[in-house]
């Protein structure tokens, strides 16, 4: 496995020099962030991020992310364009030395809590997405906003796209994926880039927006729809761990032994009944998921892609991009070193 760490780039209050002080590790996870979705990445910017995350003694080699223009989900006519756009990008990057792309397939919002800052019994601040706050949220509204978000639709914008999505099923939505893998891998293994699909977060449909990277079922159709090694996962476990109808250690022996997981992100997360969650600790007590079982397997599966410590809280302290502080997320890639050193002996 290759230890990496996502850096929001420039404006990140999170040092890359500090970054490199976590043991082992060893690659930046990152992205230009200020090009519009759908645009063509400047070649001049990918050359000083690169220089950037390599004069910090790390490696440039994952990307996270090229996202996917809005067009080309709900499969309009204009999504040809932007297609054209994302496999130039694929290029590029590829000829810069990156290895993997994580992207996602989900409808205008990306992953979705309901607090960014709930104070957990430890005076640490984490987040977190509880059914009763959910229903009294309106993305329409204009007002919600999260790190992972787009932030740049306006409430008008947001309405057309809801009502362009009204009538776009999960069907739809596989065939217009099955579009653009179509298109897009050729390159990606041309350009020896490994693409990673991020699973939907939580991995059903919300505000009435479809979403398929689900669940068992999905996942097999998805790697099918272009049924090649490089066209593969970001097995994020507190994605689809958050609900009780994955089962995390099964699912990722199942998908490393294919060879198909081409980056973890491994994250605890603590499930309630009713399908509330929140975002604990890594360590594995502290959550619903067996994070040491989850890299025993990968360990024992020869897993040789990267790993990041997702999310972690807020503590000692710290403020900053919820869920991607330094010191939580610094205490989550050692435990998972500790892991995996540990099924040696
Ligand atoms: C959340 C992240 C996601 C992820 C995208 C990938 O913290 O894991 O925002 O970067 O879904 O496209």
């Amino acid at each position: 496995m290759k230890m990496s760490f996502r850096w929001y780039g420039y404006d990140d209050p999170v040092k890359i020099g500090y970054i490199r002080q976590i043991p082992n590790m060893e690659s930046i996870v990152t992205a230009v962030y200020d090009v519009p979705v759908g645009e063509v990445w400047p070649e001049e910017r990918i050359a000083e991020l690169k220089k950037t995350v390599e004069d910090a003694g790390l490696k440039f080699d994952v990307i996270e992310s090229v996202p996917v223009h809005e067009d080309i989900k709900l499969g309009k006519p204009t999504r040809d364009r932007y297609i054209e756009n994302y496999k130039e990008n694929i290029r590029r990057l590829g000829k810069a030395g990156i290895k993997c792309i994580c992207y996602n397939f989900m409808p205008v919002f990306d992953w979705t809590r309901t607090q960014l800052d709930k104070e957990l019994s430890d005076g640490s601040n984490a987040l977190v997405y509880y059914k009763d706050q959910l229903e009294k949220m309106d993305p329409l509204t204009g007002e919600l906003a999260l790190p992972g978000w787009d932030s740049s639709y306006k409430k008008e914008d947001l309405k057309n796209l809801f009502d362009e999505y009204s009538t776009v099923t999960e069907e739809d939505m596989f065939a217009n994926l099955k579009y653009f893998l179509d298109a897009i891998m050729p390159v990606a293994i041309e350009s020896d880039v490994k693409m990673a699909i991020h699973p939907d977060d939580p991995p059903y449909p919300i505000f009435g927006l479809p979403r398929i990277i689900t669940c068992e079922k999905n996942l097999d159709r998805f790697l099918k729809l272009y049924d090649h090694e490089y066209n593969g996962l970001t097995f994020c476990t507190g994605s689809l761990g958050c609900c009780d109808f994955n089962d995390i250690p099964y699912l990722v022996d199942k998908y490393s032994k294919q060879g198909r997981i081409h980056f973890m992100h491994i994250r605890n997360v603590k499930n309630y009944e009713d399908g509330s969650f929140e975002e604990t600790a890594h360590f594995g007590a502290y959550g619903s998921l067996d994070i040491k079982k989850i890299v025993k397997i990968l360990k024992t599966n020869g897993f040789d892609g990267f790993i990041r410590p997702d999310h972690g809280r807020m503590i000692w302290g710290e403020t900053g991009r919820p869920g991607y502080g330094l010191y939580d997320r610094a205490l989550g890639a050692t435990y998972i070193n500790g892991l995996w050193e540990a099924t040696e002996i």
